[in-house]
């Protein structure tokens, strides 16, 4: 293959790190721009940086993200960061020549109640999960814009559907973070603390699907490498576990031995999102993390994190 040079936008973020980890480490050419020089929600510096640096490639990492609080709490934020950003980043790849981009959307923009385990085509046949509807409407945007640009002027843009992710680089804020990060913290900080318990949000039924990020970043570069369709392809694990089957697991892996309480007043979100990810499999890409280790090896990551000076400085773990 050709030497390319790749822009991770985002490349900061859990999802970019892990891509530009993968990259970098085969030898690639990552292209990367801070927050401070480039504004992703500003078009003007969006398209002046994409015309004077023109990449060969983009991997669109850059999002508003968080857990079910944050998404039910910031709808404005959700909407308006992720469109702005969509629509500069895809428009101005466009208008600066950029023909290849893989966008990212994510499982929790399929209908609330879609028929399990969750094929490409559910896409937009029902109403969405309300505690994330405003994030889903701009991750849907995003998919259709990618389509849009590639029917009318025949770019090679794809979308890569991930499930839950985590992994390095997670987001650790109680407020905003998704589960698991924030199931490790709560352990880690009852058990120095020597509490008798830890509270988990919600009733512990609903069921969620999770992939190690590295898992996610081979998938993303090998649909970069292999894959040009028109259709959004999903990325997941497999498999999934209850929210109370997760924290017995990072219960576990972090060596609480307290008891689990439900607070019920939390919202449960969607009951369940368990994707179909045999079209990216039969490609040739299949997860490679077990949940039991990923975790054990979040939590390695979360414990060097704590001891860094720096604590946005931090080398991935395994
Ligand atoms: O990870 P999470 O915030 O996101 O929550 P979603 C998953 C489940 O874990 C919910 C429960 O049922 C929560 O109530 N949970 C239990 C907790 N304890 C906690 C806790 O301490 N913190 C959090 N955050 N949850 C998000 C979407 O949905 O998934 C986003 O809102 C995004 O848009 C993301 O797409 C992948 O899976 O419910």
């Amino acid at each position: 293959m050709a030497a390319r040079r790749v822009w991770i936008a985002g490349h900061k973020g859990m999802v970019g790190s892990a891509i530009t980890r993968l990259l970098e480490g085969r030898g690639e050419t990552v292209m990367k721009v801070d927050r401070s020089v480039v504004d992703l929600r500003n078009q003007i510096a969006v398209e002046v940086w994409l015309k004077q640096n023109r990449p060969d490639a983009i991997v669109f990492a850059a999002a508003k993200v968080g857990g079910i609080y944050a998404n039910d709490t910031y709808p404005a934020d959700f909407i308006y960061d992720n469109l702005a950003i969509e629509t500069n980043i895809i428009h101005s790849a466009h208008v600066a020549g950029v023909d290849r981009l893989v966008f990212l959307g994510s499982s929790c923009i399929y209908p609330k109640f879609a028929p399990q385990p969750i094929t490409e085509d559910a896409l937009l046949t029902g109403p969405l999960e309300p505690t994330n509807e405003w994030y889903a409407v701009a991750k849907i945007a995003g998919i259709k814009l990618c389509q849009a640009y590639r029917k009318q002027y025949g770019r090679r843009y794809i979308s890569v559907m991930p499930c839950n992710l985590y992994g390095p680089n997670d987001n650790f804020d109680l407020q905003t973070s998704h589960v698991l990060p924030a199931l490790i913290r709560k352990f880690h900080e009852a058990k120095q603390a020597g509490k008798p318990e830890v509270v988990v949000w919600g009733t512990g039924t609903p069921l969620r699907e999770f992939l190690h990020v590295d898992d996610l970043a081979r998938g993303v570069v090998f649909c970069l490498d292999n894959y040009d369709g028109y259709e959004h392809i999903n990325c997941g694990a497999g498999s999934e576990v209850t929210i109370r089957e997760l924290a017995e697991t990072v219960q576990r892996a972090v060596g609480f031995s307290g008891r689990l309480v439900f607070d019920t007043t939390k919202p449960d979100g969607t009951p369940r999102k368990l994707m179909d990810s045999s079209r990216l499999r039969e490609l040739g890409w299949a997860p490679t993390i077990p949940l039991e280790k990923g975790v054990a090896d979040a939590y390695q990551w979360f414990l060097k994190r704590e001891k860094a000076p720096d604590r946005s400085v931090v080398e991935a773990v395994g």
